[in-house]
C-alpha cells in the first residue's frame, strides 16, 4: 500500500474544495462558507505543502499569492492576433453594419447576434495547455503582448486549471480583466487615507494593477475577469456558435458575464442595447458600450476580417457623457514652443469615467468664441479616451460678476512680452529657452515615447530637474550623476540606477526620432521621417537652405523656415553637438526606393481628422512613396487611412473589404517597410 495515499487524497480534496469555494465567491457571488473557514482550509493546504514540497503543483490554489518581483515583462507573440473592434456610435451606424453582414453572407433574413456588455477594462489572453494555465499575456499591439502570467495567477476568478472532461489540448481564452466598482472605491479610499494619489478610474486601476512587476502587489488588488472569446483552439472541434462557446467556457469553470443575451434582427439588437444602457448605472462594474457578434461561427467565417478587426462584430459605444460644473478660474499654460494656452480650472466633476478639473480652451479665439468666463456654469463632455472639452456655457446661469477673460500681455513664467504673429491663432512667449516653462517642455518632449523614449523620466521628474537647474537643455540629461539624481525628492537608489540605464539605452536611437525630439516647430514624426529619408545625414540637413528643404515632399515654406531658423541658432547647434558627443547614435538611414515600400503603387484614400499631421502632409508623404492618393473609395482602393470621426468613406471601405489603417498604423507603415496587406 502506498503510505502517502491518504495525504495526497487530503491535499487533492482541499484543493478541490478551495477551487469550488473560489468559483462560488468570485463567479457566482454566492459564497457557501465564512471567510474564516476558507482561511482555515488554505492554511491546512499551505502547511501540508510546506511539509511535502514535492507534492506542490502549478495549479494549487497556494500558487496564487504572487511570485518574486520581475525586472521587466517578457514579450509574448500571440499565435492568433488579438484584434480590436470597429465602433458604431448610433442606430444607423449599427444598421449599416448589419446590412454589410447580410450583404457579405448573402442573406435576406434577420441575423442572430450575441449581445454582451463592453467592459471597461483591459483585454488579456490566457493560454491553457492540457487544461493548465501556462501563460497570460496583455493585448499589446495585437501581435505581441507582455507576459503577465504571475500577476494573472493571483486573480481569484481565473481558474489555474480548466474543469471537466472536454478540455482541449491547447486553448487560448480571450477576455477582459477589470476592477469592480466596489473594490475600486475601497482601493481609492485606502490610497487617499495613506496620502497617495487615487486612480482616475477603474480601467486605469485595473491596468496599473495588472502591470505590476511585483505580483504580490497585484494579489492585493480586487481584480475580476470575464471571458469573451477564443484565440487558439487545438484538439477539439469549434462549437457551432458564440453562445455554445459561452456554455463551454462556463463548463470549464471560466467566468462568463451574466448580462449576455442573443438578439435576432436590428430591432431586437436596439432593444438589447437600450436594456443594457438602462442597467448601466446599476451594474457593479463599468461598461462603455455593447458588443454585437454574429452568433453562428459558420457565418462568421464566411464574413471574415478586415485589417485588424473582425467584420462580424462591432462595439456600439454609449454616447459621450456630459455634466455641468463651475469655472473656478482661468489661467494660461506655456508650451514647448512658447505657445500660450488658456486653461479653465473647474470644480471637480466626474464625467465619462474620470474626474475632470482642467479643460483646455486651446487659444484666445476659442476662448472668446465659447465666451467662457470665471464663475460660469459650463457643460463638460468626455467620451472614451478623448480629452475633455467645454461644450457650452449655460448662459441662463451667468451672474453679473462674470466678465470676459483678458489674455495676459506678459509670460506668466518669465514675464517676457507675449507676441501674436500675423495669421497664427496662438500667442507666444518671446523668450525662447530663457523661459523655464519652455525649457521644461522641450526636455519632456525630447524624452517622450515617440522621441528618445527615456523610460522612467516622467513629467514630475523633469520639472524637478529643471527647477533645480540640474537640466537646462536635453543634452544635460546625459551628464546627470547618480548623486544628483539621489538629491531629488522620492528618488531611491534603484530608481536612480534605472533612470541612468534608461538614458544610456536611449542613446541608441534613429535619426527620425532624434530629429522629432529636437522639437523644431512644425516638425512632427512624419516630417522628421521625411527629412531623415531625404537627407540621410544630420549634417546635410543642418546645412540645407530653405529652397533645398522645400524639395522634401511634405515640407512647405513654413516648415522649411522653422528648420533653417532652428539650426541657425548657435544655442541649438551647441545642444545638438553636445548630444552627439555623449554618444547618441543611429543606424545609417537607407532611403527606401518607391517600389520597395508597402505603399508604393497603392491606391490610398484619406478620411477623418489626423492628429499628428495635416491632410496635405499625409498626402505628400504617400505620394513620395509612390502611392496614388484619390478622393473616393472604390473597389480599386488598396488602403483607407481613417483618422478620428471618419464617416461614410469608412463605412464604404468596410463594405468593400478595403484594408483600413488607423493613423498609428499609417505612421508606423510610413516609418517602416512592413507589408500590411491582408
Ligand atoms: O467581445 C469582446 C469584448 C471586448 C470582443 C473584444 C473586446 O475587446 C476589448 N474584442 C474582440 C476582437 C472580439 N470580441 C472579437
Amino acid at each position: 500500500m502506498n503510505a502517502s495515499e491518504p495525504l495526497q487524497q487530503r491535499i487533492q480534496r482541499l484543493r478541490d474544495d478551495i477551487n469550488q469555494h473560489n468559483q462560488r465567491y468570485y463567479q457566482l457571488d454566492a459564497p457557501q462558507i465564512a471567510d474564516a473557514d476558507y482561511d482555515q482550509l488554505m492554511r491546512e493546504l499551505e502547511t501540508l505543502e510546506a511539509e511535502h514540497p514535492e507534492l506542490i503543483t502549478a495549479d494549487s490554489p497556494t500558487q496564487r499569492v504572487g511570485a518574486a518581483p520581475l525586472a521587466s515583462f517578457q514579450q509574448v507573440l500571440h499565435q492568433v492576433p488579438m484584434l480590436s473592434l470597429d465602433n458604431a456610435f448610433n442606430d444607423s451606424e449599427f444598421e449599416a453594419f448589419d446590412k454589410r453582414v447580410r450583404d457579405r453572407a448573402d442573406l435576406t433574413e434577420d441575423v442572430t447576434y450575441l449581445v454582451e456588455p463592453k467592459l471597461d477594462g483591459l483585454a488579456i489572453s490566457l493560454r491553457y495547455e492540457e487544461g493548465l494555465l501556462v501563460c497570460a499575456a496583455t493585448r499589446g499591439d495585437g501581435q505581441r503582448g507582455e507576459n503577465v502570467t504571475e500577476n494573472v495567477k493571483t486573480i481569484g476568478a481565473i481558474p489555474l486549471r480548466l474543469k471537466g472532461d472536454t478540455v482541449p489540448a491547447v486553448v487560448e481564452i480571450r477576455g477582459e480583466v477589470f476592477m469592480p466598482l466596489q473594490g475600486f472605491d475601497q482601493l481609492n479610499s485606502a490610497a487617499i487615507a495613506a496620502g497617495e494619489k487615487p486612480f482616475a478610474n477603474p480601467r486605469n486601476a485595473a491596468a496599473g494593477s495588472l502591470r505590476q512587476l511585483d505580483s504580490k502587489i497585484t494579489a492585493k488588488r480586487p481584480l475580476a475577469f470575464y471571458t469573451y472569446g477564443l484565440g487558439v483552439l487545438d484538439g477539439m472541434p469549434l462549437p457551432s456558435s458564440q453562445s455554445d462557446l459561452f456554455l463551454l467556457f462556463a463548463a470549464w469553470g471560466l467566468p462568463v458575464c451574466d448580462q449576455i443575451s442573443t438578439a435576432k434582427g436590428v430591432q431586437q439588437c436596439h432593444e438589447a442595447y437600450q436594456s443594457l444602457a438602462d442597467k448601466r448605472a446599476k451594474l457593479p462594474y463599468e461598461i462603455d458600450g455593447v458588443v454585437y457578434k454574429v452568433n453562428s461561427f459558420r457565418l462568421q467565417q464566411s464574413i471574415g476580417f478586415v485589417s485588424r478587426a473582425p467584420r462580424w462584430a462591432i462595439a456600439r459605444k454609449f454616447p459621450a457623457q456630459e455634466k455641468t460644473t463651475q469655472v473656478l478660474s482661468i489661467d494660461v499654460q506655456v508650451g514647448r514652443t512658447g505657445s500660450i494656452t488658456p486653461v479653465a480650472r473647474l470644480a471637480p466633476v466626474f464625467v465619462g469615467g474620470v474626474t475632470v478639473t482642467n479643460v483646455t480652451l486651446h487659444n484666445e479665439d476659442e476662448l472668446h468664441r465659447k465666451d467662457v468666463r470665471i464663475g460660469d456654469t459650463v457643460i463638460v463632455r468626455r467620451a472614451g479616451d478623448v480629452i475633455p472639452e467645454i461644450v457650452a456655457v449655460v448662459i441662463e446661469q451667468r451672474t453679473a460678476e462674470a466678465v470676459p477673460y483678458q489674455m495676459p500681455t506678459l509670460c506668466p513664467v518669465c514675464s517676457s512680452p507675449l507676441e501674436k504673429i500675423e495669421g497664427e491663432a496662438v500667442i507666444r512667449c518671446s523668450a525662447g529657452l530663457y523661459c523655464q516653462a519652455q525649457v521644461k517642455e522641450s526636455v519632456k518632449h525630447f524624452a517622450s515615447r515617440k522621441a528618445m523614449d527615456v523610460d522612467g523620466l516622467g513629467d514630475k521628474l523633469v520639472e524637478q530637474l529643471v527647477a533645480k537647474k540640474l537640466v537646462q537643455t536635453p543634452a544635460d540629461l546625459y551628464s546627470l550623476t547618480r548623486e544628483q539624481l539621489l538629491s531629488l525628492e522620492r528618488m531611491a537608489d534603484k530608481s536612480a540606477d534605472n533612470l541612468l540605464q534608461a538614458l544610456e539605452k536611449s542613446k541608441s536611437t534613429t535619426l527620425p526620432r532624434f530629429l522629432y525630439g529636437l522639437g523644431i516647430r512644425e516638425v512632427g514624426e512624419v516630417t522628421a521621417t521625411s527629412l531623415a529619408q531625404h537627407f540621410g545625414q544630420l549634417d546635410a540637413l543642418q546645412q540645407a537652405s530653405a529652397e533645398v528643404l522645400e524639395q522634401v515632399p511634405d515640407v512647405g515654406p513654413i516648415v522649411a523656415k522653422h528648420v533653417v531658423s532652428f539650426f541657425q541658432l548657435a544655442h541649438n547647434r551647441e545642444v545638438v553637438n553636445t548630444l552627439l558627443s555623449y554618444g547618441i547614435h543611429w543606424p545609417e538611414v537607407k532611403a527606401l526606393t518607391k517600389t520597395q515600400h508597402a505603399l508604393s503603387d497603392k491606391v490610398v484614400v484619406l478620411t477623418g481628422t489626423l492628429s499628428s499631421m495635416t491632410r496635405d502632409q499625409a498626402k505628400a508623404a504617400l505620394q513620395d512613396l509612390g502611392a496614388k492618393v484619390t478622393g473616393s473609395v472604390s473597389k480599386k482602393t488598396d488602403f483607407l487611412i481613417a483618422g478620428e470621426e471618419s464617416g461614410s468613406k469608412l463605412t464604404k471601405a468596410q463594405s468593400l473589404g478595403v484594408t483600413v489603417l488607423s493613423e498609428e498604423a499609417f505612421v508606423s507603415l510610413l516609418q517602416s517597410n512592413l507589408d500590411l496587406t491582408d
